[in-house]
């Protein structure tokens, strides 16, 4: 193993790089090749590609026993999923979300013109604080969206019961949370509906995709029709829908993918506790813990930098790094209030979000999945534990350098 031991040794101050490929963070798990292809070489034979085909259907039922919900209904992706769910729904005027989340969970209701209002987080779960909802609820206030951050599950009971009690539509943006429970149910059983995203970068994919579950049995009819145009049999039309349809390919993908999930599931775990035990070792990071007590698919990686005892910024970190070619990301920084349009909308929203911008200053995703080794995982661990270890020297290095490659700066408002 390369130990970069002295700050000449590290790829951005000249060394050479630690990895010869890049590492990312979300390189799609392929699962059995054969039974892909295998799969594959049917669609093309049974010339039926799109318009809930065989495969469709069969990966909608699968999901539907597994997560032991009543309506699966197989999406394009995450997004149209989700902004189908809303219109579904029936959202209008406002909903409340939280800003530390993939842009999408914002941009799919203000697509439809509903103001998406910033709650701020709860730090010791880092998903939406449930005791700020209610002071932001106003009369245009149609719904709430949690967001299972990183696949750990929002506070569901205190928001179900806010919901209810101020009469407005429940969503969760289960993107990350496929395969995990809370209190021992699985996720997708929660709120009116729940939606999950199977883009290439998650652990189960469809290439592209997505699903909207619920227990609803007339939303889950019009969300159907939503998906087709409106089409309610042939000729005729009876809502306003869009094409949110699933493809024969992309269910090939998704059914292989769920043969693999306990696989997924195991290389996911092992990694994360290689990271967990390696990086117990390097003063000033500290991973965010899984629950372990209940179903976690371990697809994040996600670690906690203290600046103060690193001496480096959380940014430097990110720089050694991707000199490197250790893709790490900063997701979901700056955060959706600091992004256009919402940035314009709400110049204050910082002011109201202090939990948020805080954590959203502090982390970094690592890769992990079936790509990565755990080797390359060790060699990660102590390449952070000897540039944490000259950190006041590298930083100091780095803030004289006139030529470094610097991360997309963010204008703080
Ligand atoms: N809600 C939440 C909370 C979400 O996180 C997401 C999506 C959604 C809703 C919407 O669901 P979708 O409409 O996307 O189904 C990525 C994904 O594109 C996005 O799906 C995901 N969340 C988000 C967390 O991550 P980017 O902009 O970081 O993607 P990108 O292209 O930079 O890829 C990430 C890394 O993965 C790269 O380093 C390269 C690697 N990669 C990527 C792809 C696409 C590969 O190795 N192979 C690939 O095919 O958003």
């Amino acid at each position: 193993m390369i130990h970069k031991r002295y700050p000449e040794d590290l790829a951005i101050l000249g060394g050479p790089q630690l990895f010869d490929e890049i590492m990312h963070v979300g390189r799609p798990n392929i699962g059995d090749r054969e039974r892909l292809l295998k799969r594959i070489n049917d669609v093309l034979d049974r010339k039926w590609f799109t318009n809930r085909g065989p495969l469709v259907q069969e990966f909608e039922r699968q999901l539907t026993e597994y997560l032991g919900v009543k309506h699966c209904i197989a999406m394009c992706n995450g997004t149209i999923s989700l902004e189908i769910a809303i219109r579904a729904l029936g959202m209008t005027g406002e909903v409340i979300i939280p800003a530390n989340t993939f842009i999408a969970t914002a941009h799919a209701l203000q697509w439809q013109e509903i103001t998406p209002v910033f709650c701020d987080i709860n730090p010791s779960t880092n998903n939406i604080d449930q005791v700020k909802i209610e002071e932001l609820i106003t009369p245009r206030t149609s719904g709430i969206m949690g967001v299972h951050l990183w696949g750990h599950p929002c506070a569901v009971e205190e928001i179900t019961e806010i919901a209810c009690k101020n009469n407005l539509k429940l969503l969760f943006d289960a993107a990350h949370a496929f395969a995990c429970t809370h209190n021992g149910k699985m996720i997708g059983n929660f709120g009116n509906a729940e939606i999950f995203s199977f883009h290439a970068t998650k652990f189960i994919n469809t290439f592209e995709g997505g699903a909207v579950v619920t227990n609803d049995d007339d939303l889950a009819k019009r969300i159907r029709l939503m998906k087709n145009f409106g089409f309610s049999g042939y000729d005729n039309v009876i809502y306003v829908g869009t094409n949110g349809k699933m493809s024969e390919i992309s269910a090939a993908m998704g059914l292989t993918s769920l043969e693999s999930l306990d696989e997924f599931i195991d290389v996911n775990y092992r990694n994360y506790k290689h990271y967990q035990s390696d990086l117990e070792e390097v003063p000033g990071l500290s991973i965010i813990r899984y629950d372990e007590k209940e179903k976690r698919n371990y697809q994040y990686i996600v670690v906690e930098v203290d600046e103060e005892v690193t001496r480096l910024t959380r940014d430097q970190i990110i720089q050694v790094l991707h000199a490197e070619n250790i893709l790490a990301r900063r997701y979901f920084y700056p955060g959706c209030h600091r992004m256009e349009p919402y940035r314009s909308m709400f110049p204050h929203a910082g002011m109201l979000l202090p939990n948020t911008d805080m954590l959203l200053a502090r982390v970094i995703s690592f890769p992990t999945g079936t790509s990565i080794q755990i080797e390359d995982i060790s060699k990660l661990c102590d390449l952070l534990r000897n540039t944490i270890e000259k950190g006041d020297e590298i930083s100091e290095r780095l803030n004289n350098m006139s030529n470094i490659q610097r991360l997309p700066e963010h204008v703080w408002l």
